[in-house]
């Protein structure tokens, strides 16, 4: 039963109109909804038809706008929630907190050491540095590390520094690890290059080199278990620190 059967049965005006016009019914193949007329044409015929017809292709057209609109508001979500996905896939990535270890140094001074192990936080990346033997508290902050002595002269036993992407010991982080404060460097490769704003040291002094292989402009850092934020001549320059006792 279609909505312009219920509209003439129901209706005030349905029964004067059907004794003085043709009546539309499904079975009435001339006016099958597949047929309708476009609204420019339903409305340009409609003083000539019948008053049932004109709720017909009313009816009809409400529907078709109706749906219309349903499939245009779904089509604008997706695309709206594509556009989401994609700026969630270029979002900067999440900060790291990663620890290399110091096992060899070769004659020219230069560190060798592990590649990467990389924690979600400050916390999980000193327990690691510690090898599980130095437990820390799971909100461990740059700050916490640098303000409470007794953890500061832990880490410096088993650091040489830890050297940080943000100033005052903010943002990424990677540490150190190692217990010879004499003149041996680490080159930082790709991932740190010209990163470094701040550094904690573990070692008295922290000598920061514009360029790897303890070459080109530097700046020290001086004073163990406290941070240092870099001047801003020497922010994002670092390639390579060397470690020194004194
Ligand atoms: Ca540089």
């Amino acid at each position: 039963m279609s909505v312009g059967e219920v509209r003439r049965e129901t209706g005030p005006e349905a029964r004067p109109v059907e004794e003085c016009f043709r009546p539309v019914s499904l079975d009435d193949s001339s006016t099958s909804p597949s047929e309708f007329p476009s609204a420019v044409q339903a409305a340009a015929i409609t003083p000539r038809n019948s008053i049932g017809s004109i709720d017909e292709y009313t009816m009809s057209d409400l529907w078709r706008f109706v749906m219309r609109w349903l499939v245009f508001g779904l089509v604008v979500t997706m695309v709206l929630g594509a556009v989401a996905s994609a700026g969630a896939a270029t979002a900067p990535p999440a900060r790291s907190h990663c620890v290399v270890r110091v096992v060899d140094e070769l004659p020219s001074g230069e560190l060798v050491t592990t590649p990467p192990e990389c924690y979600a936080t400050l916390a999980a990346a000193v327990t690691a540095a510690s090898s599980g033997t130095y437990e820390v508290p799971a909100g461990l902050s740059g700050r916490d590390l640098f303000l409470d002595p007794s953890v500061a002269a832990s880490v410096a036993s088993f650091t040489l520094g830890i050297h940080f992407d943000g100033r005052y010991g903010t943002g990424s982080s990677i540490s150190e690890v190692g217990s010879s404060c004499t003149g041996g460097w680490w080159n930082t490769g790709a991932s740190w290059a010209n990163r470094i704003s701040s550094s904690w040291n573990g070692c008295y002094r922290l000598r920061h080199h514009d360029l790897p292989n303890r070459s080109g402009s530097r700046v020290d850092t001086v004073g163990s278990q406290a941070t240092h934020t870099l001047p801003s001549w020497m922010d994002n320059r670092t390639e390579s620190v060397s470690y020194w006792g004194s």
